[in-house]
């Protein structure tokens, strides 16, 4: 007989308790369950600390294809910008092309349909050395504008139906390029875990007639025990599905579908959240924390969208130090995803952080710009 296979009697049983006993938590948003193994964790804290070394970069880097007046692979030279800017990747997962397709050739099972598009860079700062903490609010409140900027216009194109603006930052989350810098993919599809995500945010409004993050958040503000931080007009919060051990979703706290309905308040408030959640990451493991982020908005496809409620996902790999990141692989890739901190621990550990950048409190790494916005 194996381990395990005992038969228990019922009055052997113990109360389940979620920082105990291994259980599943269901996400809303995606329909999806994780599997949350808290015996495998108890400690909050598992010792190690270890940092990474880091280069400290120059502010312009003769060799880096972003940095302003350098020439790109393509042979374009980036002008001589200021603050963030905006370029078609010259490596474009989608073309601008449209193609003829015949639909009637379909194969139940050998479905294919073409996919149009546009990509771009967006470049946060003239500055090499920055990444997002480390910019002043007023540089992030800049990038906001592009963010804008980029989703309307691109929304606005006839066959484009879903913007998807993200960061991919880090080497480790396969970033080729520490100068600071997102991306936008517009394209002809809204994409799969987007059309999930409207999926279930559209059941839940048809139920309510409230909007699932609405709901989500005002039971997350009464509870408090997964908030990270909140200011005026968001809250940044470790969600209670989190699958990445620091997973974090900043929610607004009023309904708007789109990053175009912020008011001149909430894109500050906006921008001091992005940078105080991400001044916390940086504190962590007192590292530039990977991490690849992106906003969740309604798709520009013309049709009216109350179920949506603007918010960004952080989905860092990173689980005990600056150098030990989680692998989604085993289990997570055959059966479902799995952790082992609670989302609770996570968030009282971010929670605990201090809101100032570790490099502007010793002489480690000294930015200017740090020490002027603190
Ligand atoms: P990532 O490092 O996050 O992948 O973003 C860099 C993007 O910049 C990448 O998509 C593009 C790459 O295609 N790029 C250019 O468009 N031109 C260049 O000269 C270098 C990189």
């Amino acid at each position: 007989m194996s381990e395990g296979t005992h038969q228990y009697k019922e009055n052997q049983k113990a109360t389940f308790n979620r920082t105990e006993h291994p259980h599943r938590r269901y996400n809303p948003l995606l329909d999806e369950w994780v599997l949350v193994s808290p015996q495998r964790a108890k400690r909050p804290w598992q010792g190690q600390q270890e940092t990474v070394a880091e280069e400290k970069r120059p502010q312009h880097d003769g060799s880096c294809y972003l940095c302003p007046g350098n020439t790109r692979v393509n042979g374009d030279i980036n002008p001589d910008y200021k603050g963030a800017f905006v370029f078609r990747n010259d490596f474009p997962a989608l073309l601008n092309e449209d193609v003829h397709f015949h639909q009637q050739d379909q194969d139940e099972l050998f479905r294919i349909n073409p996919e149009r598009g546009i990509n771009r860079v967006i470049c946060f700062s003239e500055d090499h050395s920055l990444t997002l903490p480390e910019m002043k609010t007023e540089d992030i409140e800049k990038v906001i504008t592009v963010w804008q900027e980029e989703y309307k216009t691109l929304g606005a194109m006839d066959y484009i139906n879903h913007v998807q603006i993200f960061e991919n930052k880090g080497s480790v989350m396969g970033c080729s390029n520490p100068h600071p810098h997102g991306q936008v993919w517009a394209q002809s599809s809204v994409p799969a875990q987007v059309a999930k995500t409207q999926r279930n945010l559209k059941k839940y409004y048809d139920k309510h007639a409230r909007t699932l993050l609405e709901d989500y958040l005002k039971k997350e503000t009464e509870k408090s025990e997964r908030i990270v931080l909140e200011n005026e007009s968001f809250t940044a919060l470790v969600p209670f599905w989190a699958v990445w051990p620091y997973e974090t979703m900043i929610i607004s706290k009023r309904k708007i579908g789109s990053i175009l309905e912020l008011s001149d308040e909430e894109k500050k408030s906006f921008a001091a959240i992005l940078k105080d959640l991400t001044i916390r990451y940086d504190n962590l493991f007192e590292t530039s924390f990977p991490y690849s982020a992106g906003i969740h908005q309604a798709p520009t496809d013309g049709e009216n969208h109350p179920e949506w409620h603007f918010h960004m996902h952080f989905y860092p790999p990173l689980l005990r130090s600056a150098s030990v990141k989680k692998f989604m692989v085993g289990y997570e890739m055959l059966a479902e995803a799995q952790r082992d901190i609670t989302p609770e621990q996570s968030a009282e550990i971010l929670r605990k952080l201090s809101p100032v950048h570790y490099k502007a409190k010793g002489d480690r790494h000294f930015s200017p710009a740090l020490a002027e916005d603190l």
